[in-house]
């Protein structure tokens, strides 16, 4: 029997306990499943970043962390944590963030925004462009961008992808490293922002790199809030440089209710919706990896910590 600590706020609980022993009856893992457990018992600790658990030493016996986000810069860092991190790689969020990324990048394709605020009897035709004619380029070719970039080609799109390291993916152009941002950001009529949040990525679009995309680009950011200079966002939004932003993620979370972003005419906020990890697939990730720890074998979605990702 092993001991599995489920360390995340009490309503996860509620979306998770049934599904977790679903997953581990399937796989015939005998575990003790349980909100508190003493320390030294634990093997594996399934966590969420805002759990009250920070302080990883007393759990001299644990295997792994098995993280229910997909992001981990607020754990990466934990000086405390000595054990493997695994990172969450759910089907069933990237299957909602490519439907969210697929919208948002249609919305701004399309204009639709003109035909759903106009209220006025115009029956002037206006033809939308066709996908084949624009370039959206994501800045993150990982779980998460590939599988919107898969989509977005399947859609017609020209699809531009850039990453830490080199890459080849049918029918995107992948581009990488510093060399590569600036080709990539000018071809950036939709610009999407798929990076982790690390001291390598903050600020990747600034007023250096914003001035770099096509006039009147659009920004897409499901990423996380750092990577974008606000100041610099709101100025190039300001003069026109940006036509618009949609923003789900922010470097203060509830973005307080003072912040430019709420109130600027072309920013749409959305409150860190792009994509939740789903119960019922993320259990599923979450039990593999217990098996494979058990087994001897590699753990899935390994985060690098030097990398912060
Ligand atoms: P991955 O780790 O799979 O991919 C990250 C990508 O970013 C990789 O392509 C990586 O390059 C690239 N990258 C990292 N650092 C750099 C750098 N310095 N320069 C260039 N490229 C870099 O992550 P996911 O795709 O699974 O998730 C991406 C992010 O999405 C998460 O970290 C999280 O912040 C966010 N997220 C937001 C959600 C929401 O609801 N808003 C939900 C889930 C995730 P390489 O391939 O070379 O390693
Ligand atoms: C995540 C997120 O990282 O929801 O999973 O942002």
């Amino acid at each position: 029997m092993i001991n599995i600590l489920f360390a995340a706020q009490p309503d996860r609980w509620q979306k998770y306990e049934s599904h977790l022993r679903v997953a581990l009856k399937a796989a015939n893992i005998d575990a003790n499943l349980a909100q508190d457990i003493p320390a030294d018992e634990v093997d594996y600790i399934v966590y969420a970043p805002n759990s009250e658990l920070q302080d990883f030493t007393p759990y001299t016996r644990a295997k792994a962390v098995l993280n229910l986000w997909a992001g981990v810069e607020t754990i990466v860092g934990n000086e405390t944590l000595r054990i493997p991190l695994a990172r969450m790689v759910d089907p069933g969020l990237t299957s909602a963030m490519v439907e969210w990324i697929s919208a948002h990048v249609l919305r701004y394709h399309l204009g639709l925004d003109i035909d759903i605020l106009n209220r006025s009897t115009d029956w002037t035709p206006r033809t939308p462009p066709l996908a084949q004619e624009r370039q959206v380029v994501i800045l993150g070719l990982g779980a998460l961008g590939q599988s919107a970039a898969a989509a977005l080609i399947n859609l017609g799109f020209n699809v531009t992808g850039w990453s830490r390291s080199a890459k080849e993916m049918a029918g995107v152009t992948c581009l990488h490293g510093e060399a590569g941002l600036a080709d990539a950001l000018s071809r950036a009529e939709i610009c999407v922002t798929l990076l982790p949040d690390t001291a390598a990525t903050e600020n990747t679009l600034n007023a250096q790199t914003l001035a770099q995309m096509p006039r009147g680009a659009f920004i897409i950011n499901p990423g996380r809030g750092p990577l974008i200079d606000d100041s610099a966002l709101i100025e190039a939004l300001d003069n026109g440089q940006i036509a618009h932003a949609t923003l789900d993620v922010f470097r203060i979370e509830p973005l307080p209710v003072e912040h430019p972003f709420w109130a600027h005419p072309h920013v749409t906020v959305t409150p860190h919706i792009a994509a939740e990890t789903r119960s019922v697939t993320a259990s599923q990730v979450i039990v593999e990896n217990i098996r494979r720890g058990e087994a001897g074998e590699p753990f899935l979605n390994l985060v690098d910590r030097t990398l912060g990702y």
